[in-house]
């Protein structure tokens, strides 16, 4: 196996003997034999144009080989067979015969063979030029956190017809050998602003299902009773659970990236929705293990499960690992069955934390943010957003976090904020200091108040007194950045560390067109931010 697309990729490099995040050499052969597949599948949905169950496959597809997502080589193995048939059903429907090896792909019968064939389609075949093959790995692993955030959009249906196209084309693009460079960089830009449209697409999917997110303050202890946890980023799965449950004696707690559902005015009606519990996802072997109910994932990112907590352990969706309960469909009957049979979780209140400063809530208050800025009491702001992760350099963004001037305020996504959002940051005339504007997908709220913060002061984003210091860790992150770089945003500071999939030539691109860099430490950088 060969595998780079995290932040944890073994040595910086890439994981080669197994994967620090618990893939199997046979499920990385499998992850890289399905991408080959879905590429086969895309030549021809080029050829025929829309069609809802191609799509939706390949949204599956793609969302199933993101980090720490499906780790169950059968369940790979049925949807590589199920490509298959779907591209045979193509290629009659759309009555054109292509030909090559990627066009002629077809999967051996047993698991074995499919696995021995995924071996021939690692990473170093993308092309021969390590350059070329860093470019199409950014779109491929754009292509896959835009399926991430796609598949919830479909999830509580909404789809786009013009995305999809690119999904299909970009796939296809990436077996074209006639394609050079800056074809493949024009695709990554494409790709970033297509995921606008998708970030868009599921922001209204949340708020048309859900209502605007409304600043929110979360408990962080527990309260005496039954419960499940739920972790991830699917808020429809979150809303069925929390139906469910009602009037079952089951309290529910958010994990992770769900815990910006508490801001939600359709889901934080329901009284049984408690709190949150625990912090990011790499901290869960430990967190689990002292929760005494049911738990479920509806996305990344699960790691291998201790046993101590196994038995009460749940999937849904695309997330597996063998051995673990997995709930097809919306019936979480044996999950609620499992809360009520686990101990108690005890009364112990905690520490309460706000959420919900969506753009709706933050350009609410628009006036009053303005004015602060002009008054000079709000001298900077600060999006230190991103993911988590295990590498003891994150701490960087818990400094970073706690050194801002009190005169500056922070605007925060996805799991990243688990290193401060415990701590106090106070406020500036009522605007909180940090304002948690939700899951990683809620970038779009991001750059919706900042492209509204430029509109006020009639000046492009660049130019606002606002710097990003983001972090990645798995491929939503990637497409979030190539949405940035669309949207022609610089400066940006990346951590922990750089991709290990970015050549240094591309690096010098990144830095060349958009000033992206590493972080270094927080006091050089927040000088050179501050001015
Ligand atoms: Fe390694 Fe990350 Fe790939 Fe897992 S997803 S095998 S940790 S690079
Ligand atoms: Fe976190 Fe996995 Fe990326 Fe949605 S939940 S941001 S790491």
């Amino acid at each position: 196996m060969f595998c780079n697309q995290c932040e944890q990729a073994a040595n910086g490099t890439g994981c080669n003997i197994s994967g620090v995040c618990g893939k199997k050499p046979d499920v990385a052969a499998l992850q890289d034999h399905l991408l080959y597949g879905l590429k086969s599948l895309a030549l021809y949905a080029v050829k025929l144009g829309r069609n809802a169950e191609i799509d939706r496959f390949t949204i599956e597809g793609l969302f199933s080989t993101v980090t720490n997502v499906d780790f169950e080589a059968a369940r790979i193995g049925d949807l590589i067979k199920r490509c298959y048939e779907l591209k045979e059903k193509a290629k009659t429907a759309a009555g054109v015969t292509i030909t090559g090896p990627v066009a002629d792909w077809k999967p051996a019968d047993d698991l074995a063979g499919m696995v021995a064939q995924g071996e021939a389609h690692g990473l170093s075949t993308l092309h021969v030029n390590e350059d070329i093959r860093s470019v199409i790995e950014i779109l491929t692993l754009g292509l896959k956190g835009m399926a991430a955030y796609m598949d919830h959009a479909m999830i509580l249906g909404k789809t786009d017809d013009e995305v999809m196209a690119f999904f299909q084309k970009a796939l296809a693009a990436t077996t074209d050998a006639n394609l050079g460079l800056m074809d493949f960089v024009g695709l990554s830009m494409e790709c970033g602003k297509q995921n606008l449209t998708v970030m868009g697409l599921l922001n209204t999917a949340h708020t048309d299902a859900y209502g605007h997110p409304v600043p929110t303050q979360v408990q962080l202890g527990t309260k005496a009773g039954k419960a499940i946890l739920v972790s991830g980023h699917d808020l429809k799965m979150m809303e069925e659970i929390l139906k469910q449950t009602e009037g079952k004696g089951v309290n529910v707690y958010t994990h992770g990236e769900m815990l910006p559902a508490h801001g939600y005015p359709g889901l934080k009606k329901y009284s049984h929705l408690v709190g949150n519990y625990g912090g990011a996802w790499q901290d869960q072997a430990k967190e689990f293990a002292n929760f005494p109910g049911a738990i479920i994932f509806n996305t990344n990112c699960i790691q291998k499960p201790a046993e101590s907590y196994t038995d009460r352990l749940y999937t849904w969706g695309l997330v597996a690992w063998p051995g673990v309960k997995h709930i097809d469909g919306w019936d979480f009957t044996p999950v609620i069955n499992k809360a009520l049979e686990c101990p108690a979780l005890p009364e112990n209140p905690g520490q309460e934390i706000l959420t919900g400063f969506g753009h709706n809530a933050v350009l609410g208050v628009a006036d009053k943010v303005i004015a602060a800025v002009k008054s000079g009491a709000i001298k900077h702001f600060f999006l230190v957003g991103g993911c988590d992760g295990a590498k003891s350099g994150r701490n960087y963004y818990t400094e970073f976090a706690e050194k801002a001037p009190k005169d500056t305020v922070i605007l925060t996504l996805a799991c990243g904020k688990y290193r401060f959002n415990k701590l106090e940051f106070g406020d500036i005339g009522g605007i909180p200091r940090l304002l948690d504007v939700g899951q990683c997908n809620d970038a779009y709220s991001a750059i919706q108040i900042a492209v509204a913060l430029a509109g006020a002061f009639e000046c492009g984003v660049n130019d606002l007194p606002l710097s990003m210091v983001l972090s990645w860790y798995e491929q939503k992150a990637v497409v979030i950045l190539l949405t940035l770089f669309h949207l022609g945003i610089k400066n940006i500071k990346l951590g922990p560390t750089l991709p290990a999939f970015i050549t240094p030539n591309v690096l010098n691109f990144l830095v060349e067109n958009f000033n992206v860099g590493p972080i270094t430490t927080v006091d050089a950088d927040m000088k050179a931010m501050l001015g």
